[in-house]
């Protein structure tokens, strides 16, 4: 995930939309319809995003006041381009003119990735979160207890959160992605290999081999390091 994309429509990915809608023989009032929809909608993922990302921020604070360490090392947002989430919407044949649809369907527009030193830490802060009164859990996805087959780990929460409109409350998914610094690390390099295209298919599943070999390591490290936190603390 990289840093948040500002609110309004890249023009590039403006006529992405516009290529797929005439396709659709949508008309030009239609299309500005769409284009104006769909900014707003984007606009209102963004805010909620600043949400998540500051109850994140909050609940650091107050950790960090109490134990002499900050559980999170850093936090990533991203919101979605709009031409990704026109490719899934069309991989799942479903209608790309239709924002209901788009806003049923697609669960990690809004992306915030949370980024941890020690497992205990990604668990402490997923409870406190999702606790909150205003947060709704919609679906969990416990990569690290239960890994991928690759070996890619990582918690995933998708929830609902309120954002607070001039005369409207509104309820927007979020992705919230939870994970070590060594988990982190991993997946970067993972994702790498993923989007390589150039590569011979001998060479990738050894690859692949390699780096499942690695999160096993990386898996042992992160539990061993929460070992000697807890000596270190405790002492
Ligand atoms: P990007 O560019 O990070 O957004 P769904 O999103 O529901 O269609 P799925 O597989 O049910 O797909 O969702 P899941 O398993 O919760 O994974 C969603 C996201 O987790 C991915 O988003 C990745 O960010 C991350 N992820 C999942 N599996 C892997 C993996 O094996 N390796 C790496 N590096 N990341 C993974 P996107 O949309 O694929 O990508």
């Amino acid at each position: 995930m990289e840093n948040t994309k500002p609110t309004s429509l890249e023009e590039n990915e403006a006529r992405g939309i516009a290529e797929i809608l005439s396709r659709g023989a949508a008309n030009p009032s239609e299309f500005e319809r769409y284009f104006r929809q769909i900014n707003e909608l984007m606009c209102y993922y963004q805010c909620a995003i600043m949400e998540v990302e500051t109850k994140f921020r909050v609940l650091e604070k107050q950790l960090s006041m109490h134990h002499d360490k900050s559980p999170i090392d850093s936090i990533q947002t991203r919101l979605k381009s709009t031409a990704s989430i026109m490719e899934k919407i069309q991989r799942r044949n479903l209608d790309v003119t239709s924002i209901e649809t788009i806003e049923k369907n697609i669960h990690d527009i809004a992306g915030v990735r949370v980024i941890c030193s020690f497992i205990d830490d990604v668990y402490e802060l997923a409870k406190s979160f999702a606790d909150q009164d205003d947060i709704t859990v919609l679906e969990v996805k416990d990569y690290i207890k239960n890994p991928k087959p690759n070996g890619y780990r990582s918690l995933h929460i998708i929830v609902e959160v309120p954002i607070f409109l001039k005369d409207e409350k509104r309820m927007m998914k979020v992705e919230v992605q939870m994970r070590t610094i060594a988990m982190e690390f991993w997946s970067n390099l993972e994702h790498k290999m993923r989007y390589k295209k150039s590569m011979s298919e001998k060479v990738r599943r050894e690859t692949e081999d390699e780096l499942f070999a690695c999160a096993e390591l990386s898996a042992e490290l992160d539990r061993r390091m929460q070992e000697v936190f807890y000596i270190i603390e405790n002492d």
